[in-house]
């Protein structure tokens, strides 16, 4: 039987055809509400790391993608390292994410703006329905890695996150995550 050369191992996917993707601070402009923090750090600066692997083509209806995403402890002013955060394109897909490594809250906000969290952490499991907007915030102070696995033709709208965000922040006040 021929084996198969992808794994999961210790929160790190490998494989011939994994893409790895950086973000960096500087694609995340407008995100983080402290303008003034925003500009004192470096844009260079890596917020999280992507490890994906497609096994079918971007959009073929009814394949379904797998990824690891490793967000770094840090913060803009008060305001922790995040995801970008996204609708799906095809607006009714849903998503699977799963907490690997760390802590953090997972974001989700419905059409009409309406925002709740629920904390990821090793083992947690959270199904995200079609029409919700997602992000993870990484509240900890070592990284958090959390896995992902949604449908091929999902697609990411990311438009709505840059203009009108989520309608609710998580912040470090007196050293403890706030969800404001
Ligand atoms: C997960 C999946 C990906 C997504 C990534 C980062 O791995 O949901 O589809 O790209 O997180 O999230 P974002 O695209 O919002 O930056
Ligand atoms: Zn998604």
């Amino acid at each position: 039987m021929r084996s198969n050369d992808f794994m999961f191992i210790n929160g790190q996917l490998s494989g011939p055809e994994v893409i790895h993707k950086s973000k960096h601070l500087s694609q995340l402009k407008g995100l983080f509400e402290d303008k003034h923090a925003f500009q004192q750090m470096s844009g260079e600066q890596v917020v999280y790391d992507i490890d994906v692997w497609r096994p079918v083509p971007d959009g073929t209806e009814g394949g379904l993608f797998f990824g690891v995403t490793h967000i770094y402890p840090g913060t803009v002013g008060d305001e922790y390292f995040m995801t970008h955060g996204h609708f799906h394109k095809v607006e009714n897909r849903g998503e699977y994410y799963w907490g690997i490594e760390g802590k953090g809250l997972l974001l989700l906000m419905d059409k009409e703006g309406n925002t709740r969290g629920e904390d990821i952490k090793p083992g947690s499991i959270h199904y995200i329905p079609g029409f919700t907007a997602h992000r993870v915030v990484n509240t900890g102070s070592e990284v958090l890695r959390f896995g992902a696995c949604w449908p091929a033709d999902a697609g990411h709208n990311y438009a709505s996150i840059n203009t009108t965000g989520f309608s609710k922040r998580v912040k470090k006040v007196d050293n403890k995550p706030l969800l404001l």
